[in-house]
């Protein structure tokens, strides 16, 4: 009998979750056979999402990318033949060279967001590429663009509540988040603490599997968050239950902020937002008698015209009430900025600054972008399952006189489109360092394996076509080992966390225990406050801070249509392993209201697109909201279109985010 060798190798999840999972794969004779959660991070222990265990799937799947690929049907239809990497290469560095020459650097668009959440895979060498190529900017702002800019401006980035620490709270508000499948590992915790008496409130237009088991279940219409945070401001103000003494010490701007919130009685949220006068007023008391009291915010309601202000008024609640200074206590929204790595550095940014094209407009300027873009060069996303007005990036991608690169994992949407498809590793398959924006950690993951047929890793393709095109500077960090010493040697601490990299193979933030805000972080403002009215978020934003945007439905699209995550997928990635069709949700009584039944097919329908599907029937929304996931790909529905094909590419009013739920649209029989 043949022996065979097994090992079983420490990894970490570098996707796009807030929990940074430590990993263990089992690897026989070369090949993955299982993935499991490890101990190594505290959060992680020991069990994972079903997406990862299942990864063996995507990594050894009948759509895995093992060779570089060239078009030889129509953009589109997916047809393709095998070539070399060598003459792929060359192919696009030719291409990089001519689009430059002929049309300028701003001619070529790097299209890129977070499909890993690595430091290796995104802002090194890619940056480097194309920043000394001349090439447009992307903006990604497709996420987390508000959530970050509100953070930013009223706290300077402070880290938040480790969610080991939520065990503390008495109180818990899940505002806009949904654990269950955005970050699992938070919500064994939630129920700890439940189990020992912390109240649980949920803020969210679906009665989510969190908010069933709440004791208090806020359902605002989409895009109304702001209202209602600005009239517990407003009541912790009236009733006394502001800490005015915290804010005189710790804030500037609480005058103007009561000012700003003084006109939203809580009759008037009722009415704008659906949320009941009792339930606003229960909120308010619960909130303020109780501490330790924790929010956890998530990205659910940036997503809309309010983002930017919606995001900074949840934020300023506990600094109104006070509410930090204690474990268990204050916000969470990223953690990101715990982490004082900056992979961008890395580039060496010396070239003059170029024009920026905001994500949420690539649909817009392919069609209509001024100069052209002649060169668009798609890595870590899938654009068209992933991006506002989808029809506007598919004709886009459609044009003869583009040439388009998708480096990929799988064979996507987006990449049937592509001129050459290059196939790359996955995070099993390269060298990459993993910092949390959820959990308190750092990770760094080795390829368990050899690459699957001949993908390669990002920064190994950015290095070769720095080479080729003569870009590359001596002496400059390329490995992946150079290049994680780089980054590592931005922090005071760059020797210490190597260290802890090594053994135990994990590091955490300055502090022994979890961090806690008001004894351990403060604001990175510029003079250590809170900044209740930032002026520059107040100059930023369209119609100044914390000013309430109408709703956008009128009487042709009047239904809200939200796209939350689901656990199927992380964005689109891993769709290709979902082939069911999926539904559109809807409360009963529009569907009555329309003549509906459960199981229709149904047309969903504004002025941008037309998604058609199946129509499900659930109390879990609220009249006038609507469901269909985000992530989708065209196999998901009757006609290929997707939820993305009915979302705006309006912007937040605060840092040019995405409005995917300010989507309003008609729902009728097919
Ligand atoms: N399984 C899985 N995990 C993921 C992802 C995934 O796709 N799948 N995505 C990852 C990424 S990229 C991100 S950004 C995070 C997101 O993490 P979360 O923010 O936790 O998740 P979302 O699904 O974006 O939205 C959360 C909730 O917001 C609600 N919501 C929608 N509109 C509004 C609104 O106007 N107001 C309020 N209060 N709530 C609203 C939705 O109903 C949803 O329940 O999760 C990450 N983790
Ligand atoms: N309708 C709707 N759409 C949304 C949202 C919404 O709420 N509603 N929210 C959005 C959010 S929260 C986000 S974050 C964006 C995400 O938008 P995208 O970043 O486009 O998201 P993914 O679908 O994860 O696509 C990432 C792709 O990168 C590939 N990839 C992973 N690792 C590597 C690597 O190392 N190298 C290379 N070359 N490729 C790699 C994966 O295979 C995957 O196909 O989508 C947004 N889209
Ligand atoms: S996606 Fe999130 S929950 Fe799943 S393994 Fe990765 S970090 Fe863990
Ligand atoms: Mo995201």
């Amino acid at each position: 009998m043949r022996s065979t060798d097994t090992e079983i190798l420490p990894s970490a999840c570098p996707l796009d979750c807030p929990d940074t999972c430590s990993l263990e794969i089992t690897v026989t004779d070369g090949k993955v056979q299982k993935l499991e959660g490890s101990r190594l991070n505290p959060l992680t222990e020991g069990f994972i999402c079903s997406k990862v265990r299942r990864f063996g799937r995507h990594l050894y799947g009948d759509e895995r990318l093992r060779y570089p690929l060239v078009r030889t049907g129509t953009k589109g239809r997916g047809e393709f033949e095998r070539i070399d990497w060598d003459s792929a290469l060359e192919l696009i560095a030719k291409n990089l060279r001519t689009t430059r020459e002929q049309h300028g650097g701003e001619a070529i668009l790097p299209l890129c967001y977070g499909g890993s959440n690595g430091y290796l895979t995104q802002d090194t060498l890619d940056a480097r590429l194309f920043r000394r190529l001349g090439a447009s900017r992307l903006e990604r702002t497709v996420c987390a663009a508000a959530t970050s800019r509100a953070l930013a401006g009223l706290y300077g980035k402070m880290p938040g509540v480790a969610f080991d620490d939520y065990r503390y709270a008495r109180l818990i508000v899940v505002w806009g988040a949904n654990p269950s499948v955005a970050g699992i590992h938070l919500v064994p915790i939630i129920q700890q603490a439940q189990q020992a008496g912390a109240k649980l409130v949920v803020v969210d237009p679906r009665r989510t599997p969190l908010a069933k088991k709440a004791d208090l279940h806020l359902a605002p219409r989409p895009g109304t968050d702001l209202p209602v945070a600005l009239s517990l401001i407003r009541w912790l103000f009236e009733s006394g239950a502001a800490d005015l003494e915290f804010m005189a010490q710790h804030a500037t701007g609480s005058e103007e902020l009561r000012t700003r919130a003084s006109t939203w009685t809580f009759e008037r949220v009722a009415e704008v937002s659906g949320v009941p006068v009792e339930d606003l007023e229960t909120f308010g008391r619960l909130y303020a008698a109780t501490t330790p009291a924790v929010i956890r915010c998530g990205w659910g309601p940036e997503r809309n015209r309010n983002g930017g202000s919606a995001i900074a008024a949840i934020l300023a609640l506990p600094a109104v009430a006070g509410k930090f200074g204690q474990r268990g206590g204050g916000y969470t929204l990223s953690n990101s900025g715990a982490w004082h790595l900056n992979s961008a550095a890395l580039a060496n940014e010396d070239e003059p600054a170029t024009r920026a094209v905001n994500m949420n407009h690539v649909g817009e300027m392919l069609l209509h972008g001024e100069p052209p873009i002649h060169h668009l060069f798609v890595y870590n996303a899938n654009p068209l399952a992933t991006l506002p007005e989808q029809e506007k990036v598919r004709v886009g991608l459609e044009r003869k006189d583009l040439f388009t690169v998708v480096f990929e994992q799988v064979m996507t949407d987006t990449a049937r489109y592509a001129d050459v498809v290059l196939p790359a590793t996955t995070f099993l398959e390269h060298h990459e360092l993993r910092r949390g924006y959820g959990t308190y950690a750092l990770l760094e993951g080795q390829p368990v394996i050899a690459p699957v047929g001949e993908s390669r890793p990002n920064y190994q393709v950015f290095g070769e076509l720095c080479h080729r095109l003569d870009l590359g500077r001596e002496g400059e960090p390329e490995s992946p080992q150079e290049l994680v010493a780089s980054l590592l040697a931005q922090s005071d601490r760059g020797d210490e966390l190597r260290t802890a990299l090594d053994d135990p193979g994990i590091a955490f933030p300055e502090t022994g225990q979890n961090p806690v805000q008001f004894v351990d972080l403060f604001p990175g403002t510029s003079d250590g406050k809170i900044h209740l009215l930032s002026e520059a978020l107040d100059r930023e934003a369209t119609h100044g801070l914390y000013t309430y945007q109408d709703d956008p439905g009128n009487q042709q699209a009047p239904l809200a249509l939200i796209s939350p995550s689901t656990s199927r997928t992380i964005s689109s990635t891993f769709g290709q392993l979902v082939r069911r069709q999926v539904a559109v949700e809807m409360n009963p009584n529009d569907a009555q209201a329309r003549g509906l039944n459960n199981g229709d097919s149904v047309r969903v329908f504004n002025a941008s697109g037309e998604v058609q599907c199946k129509l499900q029937i659930s109390r879990d929304l609220q009249p006038g909201v609507a469901m269909m996931p985000k992530g989708l790909w065209s196999h998901n529905t009757l006609n290929g279109a997707t939820p993305n094909a009915l979302a705006p590419d309006t912007l937040t009013d605060l840092a040019g985010g995405a409005c995917f739920n300010d989507a309003r649209v008609e729902i009728a029989a097919l």
